[in-house]
């Protein structure tokens, strides 16, 4: 009898669902917003298949108002947002759709990266927009490139490469996240409470890397910033507790 496989990220999702009870996946239903489930230090969380972009950030925010300094298209990833500017767009949603949307932990999101918190296989291009060849022939950022040509020398849209095994995309690249604290993911700490006191520190985790960054800087999963740092490279994901979506069914 002939056997069919399924997608590693269908199987990691259908495993999450199994334990939990929980459906595996979730889609706001006021913007559409995509998020998997993935099982987290501190309960189930759904996380957002992609990083927020230009489209939703003017849906949410209105017209005209995508800090972006690549105005490329709604489907890229909004991006130069300080750490504020992101807690503006989660109040302004939260006011809007009545769900508890906010940025995962480092945990978390080491947690929904899962094994693949670093580029590890032969060709990186196949698998995240970072400092490649393309890249490196328009910019000199100064550091070391990755030898392989990913064919965007600036953000792509979300989901230009194929997902990890969790079905999300751009974990690792294209814009670097915002975490809600400033740990390097490994204490194990997760969850609204936990993240609204994390709010009001002055720095905070940065994650996966963006197109700018060479293998140097990508051997390094979380780094520390200033609330006050933006840059083309930075952008951010969305988080819900599992629980605050029942919730609000
Ligand atoms: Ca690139
Ligand atoms: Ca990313």
């Amino acid at each position: 009898m002939k056997k069919f496989l399924l997608p590693a990220f269908l199987m990691a999702s259908l495993c999450a669902e199994a334990s939990s009870g929980l459906p595996a996946e979730y889609r706001d239903p006021v913007y559409g917003f995509e998020f998997r489930l993935v099982h987290g230090p501190k309960g189930h969380v759904y996380v957002g298949v992609h990083e927020v972009t230009q489209g939703q950030w003017k849906k949410v925010m209105g017209k005209n108002s995508a800090p972006a300094m690549f105005r490329k298209g709604n489907d890229y990833p909004v991006e130069n947002v300080n750490f504020a500017d992101v807690q503006k767009f989660l109040d302004k949603l939260e006011e809007k759709s009545g769900a508890e949307y906010r940025l995962p932990s480092a945990a978390e999101w080491k947690a929904a990266s899962g094994a693949e918190t670093r580029v590890n296989n032969e060709n990186p291009c196949l698998d995240a927009n970072l400092y490649d060849v393309s890249s490196m022939k328009i910019n000199s950022f100064g550091n070391r490139h990755y030898a392989c040509e990913d064919t965007h020398a600036y953000t792509a849209p979300v989901g230009s490469f194929r997902p990890n095994a969790l079905g999300l995309h751009d974990m690792l690249g294209n814009v670097a996240e915002w975490c809600c604290d400033a740990s390097d993911g490994e204490n194990g700490m997760g969850g609204s409470e936990y993240c609204e006191e994390a709010a009001r520190h002055k720095e905070h985790g940065t994650a996966g890397g963006s197109f700018s960054d060479g293998p140097e800087e990508m051997e390094k999963t979380i780094h520390i910033k200033s609330n006050d740092t933006k840059f083309g490279g930075l952008g951010f994901r969305l988080v819900i507790d599992a629980e605050d979506v029942h919730k609000t069914d």
